[in-house]
């Protein structure tokens, strides 16, 4: 770096700064001020994963923050929910009326009143610290933030101990790269530089993905397989492994725990009994477990799109024994990456304060069932009716899935709902107040990654916009007017960000003073977690067949569950709506963040709805028409691509549309159910049966 890196809200220079998306990359940006305002954010060139260069969408993060629909003063509701109409109070105002109405339900049972949020920002700051603190003050019901993530997390944590794995930077030495559930070039775009890399070096790329999405285009092998049948398919892997002896004795007996019981199950799934469950020909499962034991060192780029399924968390359990069988861990270009989040160590505690429950047990809400859950009564089982909704961080209109249902209980006239935004989205559409946030650029905030190993810094670049505030000052002055006096309310951002980076090894040196001036810094640690052992599990070992699973009533073995909705597991539902589908996030979209950014909106033109040419004939569809995708939850129009890029009896729905830009008010999520995963208690989007017709 050659220019001079100044300090916070300059009013010219360059700020070091990070990405806050909800994306594996956590980018380190250069934000260019001059006179006061953010003029270009770039990639910071010397960040080695960022290398310099951003996706489409961040890298018109100025469009977004200087957007002219931009929220810039706080609003209170005046026409009836749900149609938009507004108008401007004073904070003041806003806040001493939120403050009245939240002590009043306080009262009577503070779990009447819930929290929700997600991934707006994955910032400590801006996340759960000072907003978690006030809910445990408040009592108030506690939130688990299960829409994305929770499966697989479950998944890993049976098999080896936690969201660990491999270092991304060592992606481009494998022989053999495995890109399994995840399209890359959409939602991991820095990952795949590396696998490029490994690309030109002569490594073998193959894509594990129910349609041919960007990525699987330019891998050498597609293995498109049905959804939610991952875990077919790795049995049959494990079963040629074993029969061929493609398998690391050594490593398997020093380091692993159930090696015969797995191989008893294992046998079980001969590739042709894999093929037929998974629709892929049999000869390509050989070939791909011929790979898998013969090229070396081996890599998994695992990633969440496999585990949005009934049995999403067992395919990732069976997954993660991969690496073990082969001992690909041993290599530092080898094993398995899905996320990197344990490998850092934030000081949970200091940020969110559990312990101002002060004994206080309140009931725990699954966010992915919002739309059950606003719809339901008081009862000793649910306890109190939901009465007030406080989202942040969060757009559940356009994300929570079932959607009708979701819209039915944010229009209910007694639920007091706020919303704190940066634009007026579907859900502040809905909301009593909407309460004005800062955009990255505007406030502070420290990050880790899932898909790295660096911490990384963001310095506000410029003063707020408008009477725009940060979520953590939005919390204070609540907390003030609710009269909450404990010291940790009085914190600014900096002594937060300060306590994020815990005293731990895992975190070496780093500590916020220095991160915040040079920006990023990468964890100490080896680069092969599990080169010798050492898993994070109760035996030490990676867990073949895991005690705790079966201590907890479940199969000790990694389990094939089938999705709730099939031809096998609900034929008469399958009759009336035969089409599968998934509904991955479209490229120039992050979840429903940017689809407001014109520019962004226009390269992705309206909702696509990917179907095969059979599909299409046989509903008399023509490409580029209007169509009407329903079952028993709701439905949905878009425009059909007819494609082979997708199987016959599977369409792809790109997400995540706001509604109120779309043809009819609706998207994916109204055809999407509230059912859970089999660990971890995560949705099910990808596990949905539907019907299209001509609209
Ligand atoms: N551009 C962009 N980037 C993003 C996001 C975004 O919305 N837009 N979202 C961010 C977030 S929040 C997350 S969690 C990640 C998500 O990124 P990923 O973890 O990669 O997950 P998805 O994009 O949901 O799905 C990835 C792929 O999995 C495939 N898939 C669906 N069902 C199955 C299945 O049963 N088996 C297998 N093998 N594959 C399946 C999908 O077709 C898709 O191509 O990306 C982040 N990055
Ligand atoms: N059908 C289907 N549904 C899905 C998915 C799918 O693949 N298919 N993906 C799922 C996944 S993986 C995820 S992670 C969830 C994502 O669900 P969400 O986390 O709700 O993600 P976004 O839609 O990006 O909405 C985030 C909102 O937070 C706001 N925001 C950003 N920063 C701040 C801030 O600093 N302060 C405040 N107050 N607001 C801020 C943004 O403006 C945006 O409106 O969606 C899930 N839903
Ligand atoms: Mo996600």
């Amino acid at each position: 770096m050659t220019e001079t890196i100044l300090a916070a809200v300059p009013s010219d220079g360059l700020v070091r700064a990070a990405c806050p998306h909800d994306c594996p990359d956590t980018c380190a940006l250069l934000v260019t001020v001059k006179d006061g305002v953010a003029v270009s954010v770039r990639g910071d060139p010397d960040h080695p994963t960022t290398h310099g260069a951003l996706c489409a969408k961040v890298s018109r993060y100025t469009e977004r923050t200087y957007h002219p629909d931009r929220l810039l003063q706080p609003l209170k509701r005046t026409g009836p929910k749900g149609n938009g109409q507004f108008t401007p109070v004073s904070w003041d105002e806003a806040l001493d009326d939120i403050a009245a109405r939240l002590k009043t339900i306080a009262a009577r049972d503070p779990q009447a009143i819930l929290p929700y949020s997600y991934g707006g920002t994955l910032g400590f700051v801006q996340g759960e610290s000072m907003a978690a603190r006030f809910f445990h003050k408040l009592g108030a019901s506690l939130l688990d933030r299960t829409i994305c993530s929770t499966a697989g997390e479950a998944g890993l944590n049976a098999v080896i101990g936690g969201k660990l794995g491999m270092d991304v930077e060592q992606f481009e030495h494998s022989k053999l790269i495995l890109i399994w559930g995840s399209n890359s070039i959409t939602s991991n775009l820095h990952f795949w530089t590396y696998a490029q890399r490994a690309k030109r070096q002569g490594a073998k790329l193959v894509c594990i993905d129910p349609w041919r999405n960007d990525t699987a285009e330019k891998c050498h092998e597609h293995v498109q397989l049905r959804p939610g049948t991952d875990a077919a398919l790795a049995y049959a892997l494990m079963h040629e492994l074993i029969t061929h002896d493609w398998l690391d004795h050594d490593y398997i007996e020093q380091y692993t725990v159930g090696f015969a019981a797995l191989r008893e199950r294992a046998l079980q799934w001969p590739p042709e009994r894999a093929a037929a469950v998974c629709g892929v020909p049999v000869e390509q499962i050989r070939q791909l477990a011929r790979d898998y034991g013969t090229l070396s060192p081996a890599a998994i780029r695992m990633n969440y799109g496999l585990q949005r399924v009934r049995g999403g968390a067992n395919a990732v359990r069976a997954i993660a024994c991969l690496p073990s069988l082969v001992g690909a861990w041993r290599h530092d270009a080898g094993g398995l990456l899905m996320s990197s989040s344990n490998h850092f160590k934030a000081d949970g505690a200091a940020l969110e304060r559990p312990d101002l429950l002060a004994g206080r047990k309140p009931r725990t809400l699954n966010m992915v069932t919002l739309g059950d859950d606003l719809l339901r009564s008081s009862s000793p089982a649910f306890g109190p009716k939901i009465e007030a909704l406080i989202v942040y961080n969060s757009n559940p209109m356009a994300v929570a899935p079932e959607g009708n249902k979701v819209r039915e209980g944010f229009a209910r006239d007694d639920l007091f709902t706020v919303v704190l935004e940066h634009f007026q989205t579907d859900t502040a559409d809905y909301a009593d107040y909407v309460l004005p946030a800062t955009t990255q650029l505007e406030h502070l905030d420290v990050h880790k990654s899932y898909g790295h190993r660096y911490w990384l810094a963001n310095n506000a670049a410029v003063a707020p916009l408008g009477q725009a505030k940060p979520n953590t000052e939005i919390f204070r002055l609540l907390a003030a007017r609710m009269g909450f006096a404990d010291p940790c309310f009085a914190e600014n951002d900096e002594q937060i960000a300060a306590q994020t980076i815990a005293a731990d090894v895992r975190n070496g040196d780093i500590a916020w003073a220095r991160l915040k001036t040079e920006g990023w810094a990468k964890l100490p640690g080896a680069t092969a977690p599990f080169a010798r052992g050492g898993f994070p599990t109760p035996s030490g070992r990676c867990e073949f067949w895991s005690q705790r699973e079966l201590d907890a009533g479940r199969d000790p073995l990694p389990e094939v569950i089938l999705p709730y909705e099939s031809e096998e597991t609900a034929p008469e539902l399958a009759a009336r709506y035969p089409l599968a589908m998934i509904s991955p996030p479209a490229r120039n979209f992050l979840n429903s963040t940017f689809v407001n950014v014109d520019s962004l909106r226009q390269l992705e033109g309206e909702p696509a709805l990917l179907i095969h040419p059979d599909d299409a004939a046989r509903r008399g569809l023509a490409d580029g028409q209007m169509v009407r995708t329903f079952n028993d939850r709701g439905a949905a129009l878009s425009r059909a691509r007819i494609s082979t890029r997708t199987r016959p009896g599977q369409i792809v729905g790109l997400g995540l549309w706001w509604r109120k830009l779309s043809p009819d008010g609706q998207n994916v999520n109204a055809l999407t159910h509230q059912r859970l995963t089999d660990l971890g208690a995560g949705p099910c989007f990808y596990d949905c049966l539907v019907e299209v017709a001509p609209a």
